[in-house]
């Protein structure tokens, strides 16, 4: 592989460990466990797994086994940086375990345990991707596993392997697989263990146990240096309202943080616009009357971020696609034979009246991404939708009206952006190359411990590494019970903004400032090295968390 100079340097760096784990080390049971919600039908389904008790990791000589055993891995959704660090981590601490122990990785996420796609990960391949961004190492996929199919395929190359335990790196949904496929191994006595390290840039992984999912300091780092960069060329042209829109499909913590971070004119966060019961048409005259407001000061420029999931939290929009999702899951087959140009027109005829003409009211670019196919977890995929285009001609149909009415006096010239692919792969930072590796040591030490159905779990993130808590939280403790493609599932519980959170509460004890002030901070690009207060700070939302 071609490596810059500063891959070079970085793929010396030695990761930070909870000094927990860093020896011998034993584990502590704590409390049974219960579901988030839905208790009695998530114990109905999980019977096994259910009730499982925390595991913390302290040190001292403990009964995990040192016997010999092979693991198998999957990355599984979207990218998120420092996967390859989790990889590295779980490799290293099986083989300080038993030397002879084997890392195998299947091919292209999930379908690689399906359809038998595997290599071994050797140190010389894992020393070529310690500290580098990208799930490139053994690819990633969306291929749901949800089938008893699917399951027993795992079991015959698990058993041809030797392989005692998978880890599942990936998302909710992907975790939430995870869990499945732990109580079905379970229940057919198959001895093999399965567990789940949390990653997702989206942020919206996390509860009381589980801090952050891993990816979204690094990713939200990258894309704050790039607003800022935008918001310095805004300030010295003065001429353009620069709209961004940035990932996180269900969540806006990716669009919180960076708004810390940058202190733009105008943020949306999806949570409070679902809230507030706003249209769309209140979200336009939000923006428009803040940029009028600035133009009244002869400032015409500014940043509005905008969250990618934005139109699924407007609660007319959220009515409509419930219906859609029930009545895409129930007419599927003959929906696919509709020609693309009547797909539209059969959406109208199957939907209430009320959301059809809600649905047609739509521009058109938002009702075709709306009814087209969902991914593999039924999931919109809002980053095909343009928001932030569709805002910034919104808001200038508005400003128009307002300026023949004399309620405008300025300028108003746009410019786009989508921020989400720039900073999945980014070479992940200190906080997360520390954070995944230890997620992986743990996820080691939770297999030679005998566990299954557990999450692996480092908090106490907000203290230098050494003080960080290691253990494993039950993957069904997070769940609950939500529609999915027409259907009740038990999925873990997402984590949405809290509007009575610490970051949200300190944002919008702000914002009416920044709206109308240029109080714009540039953040500048990640730094890997130096002191700790530039290079190993975490989140701003980890912080006003803790
Ligand atoms: P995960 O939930 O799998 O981590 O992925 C999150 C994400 O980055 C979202 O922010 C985005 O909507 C989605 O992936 C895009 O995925 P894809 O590139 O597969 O369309």
């Amino acid at each position: 592989m071609n490596k810059s100079a500063l891959q070079i340097e970085r793929s010396k760096y030695q990761p930070k460990i909870p000094a927990s784990i860093n020896g011998a080390t034993k584990l502590v049971e704590g409390k049974a466990t219960e579901s988030v919600a839905d208790q009695a039908d998530i114990k109905k389904l999980f019977p096994n797994t259910y009730g499982m008790p925390i595991v913390t990791f302290e040190n001292g000589a403990g009964n995990a086994t040192a016997k010999e055993f092979n693991v198998g891995i999957i990355l599984s959704g979207g990218q998120a940086p420092g996967g390859h660090n989790v990889v590295s981590g779980i490799f290293d601490g099986i083989k300080k375990i038993n030397a002879n122990n084997k890392l195998y990785g299947f091919l292209g996420g999930p379908s690689g345990l399906v359809d038998h796609k595997y290599i071994e990960l050797t140190s010389d391949i894992i020393d070529e991707y310690r500290n580098t961004g990208g799930f490139d190492i053994i690819g990633s996929g969306r291929t749901k596993l949800e089938e008893v199919e699917q399951f027993d395929k795992g079991i015959e190359i698990c058993n041809k392997l030797g392989i005692k335990a998978v880890i599942i790196i990936g998302g909710d949904d992907s975790n939430t697989n995870a869990c499945v496929l732990a109580e079905y191994y379970l229940q057919k006595k198959t001895g093999i263990q399965v567990i789940g390290c949390p990653k997702t840039i989206d942020g919206d992984l996390k509860n009381e146990m589980i801090e952050t999912s891993f990816g979204f300091d690094t990713a939200t780092k990258v894309y704050s240096e790039v607003i800022g960069n935008i918001e310095r060329d805004a300030n010295s042209a003065k001429k353009y309202w620069h709209f961004i829109k940035l990932m996180g499909r269900s969540a806006s913590h990716v669009t919180l943080e960076a708004a810390l971070q940058t202190q733009p004119n105008v943020t949306l966060i999806g949570e409070e616009v679902e809230a507030k019961n706003q249209t769309l048409d209140d979200v336009v005259t939000y923006i428009a009357q803040a940029v009028a407001n600035r133009a009244a000061k002869g400032l015409n420029f500014g940043t509005v971020l905008v969250p990618e999931g934005l139109i699924e939290f407007i609660p007319a929009i959220k009515k409509l696609i419930a219906e859609l999702n029930d009545m895409l899951a129930a007419n599927q087959a003959e929906f696919d034979t509709v020609a693309a140009d009547e797909k539209i027109n059969y959406v109208v005829s199957k939907l209430s009246k009320e959301n059809a003409e809600l649905f047609k009211s739509l521009p058109t670019t938002v009702s075709t991404q709306l009814a087209l196919e969902r991914d593999p977890h039924g999931n919109v995929q809002v980053s095909l939708i343009e928001t932030e285009q569709l805002l910034a001609e919104m808001v200038a149909k508005k400003l128009a009206a307002w300026k023949k009415e004399g309620k405008f006096v300025g300028k108003f010239a746009t410019q786009h952006h989508f921020f989400g692919y720039e900073g999945r792969c980014a070479a992940p930072s200190n906080f997360d190359a520390d954070y995944c590796y230890s997620l992986g040591r743990v996820a080691a030490l939770l297999i030679a411990s005998g566990k299954t159905g557990y999450m692996s779990s480092v908090r106490n993130t907000t203290k230098p590494a050494a003080e960080w808590l290691a253990g494993g939280i039950p993957i069904t403790a997070m769940m609950n019970m939500e529609k999915r493609n027409g259907k009740m599932k038990p999925v873990i519980q997402k984590a949405l903004v809290k509007l009575d959170g610490g970051p949200f509460k300190y944002f919008a004890s702000k914002r009416d400032e920044w709206a109308i002030e240029t109080a714009y901070v540039y953040p500048g690009p990640i730094q890997y090295f130096g002191p700790a207060e530039v290079a190993d700070q975490p989140t701003k939302t980890l912080i006003l968390e803790h």
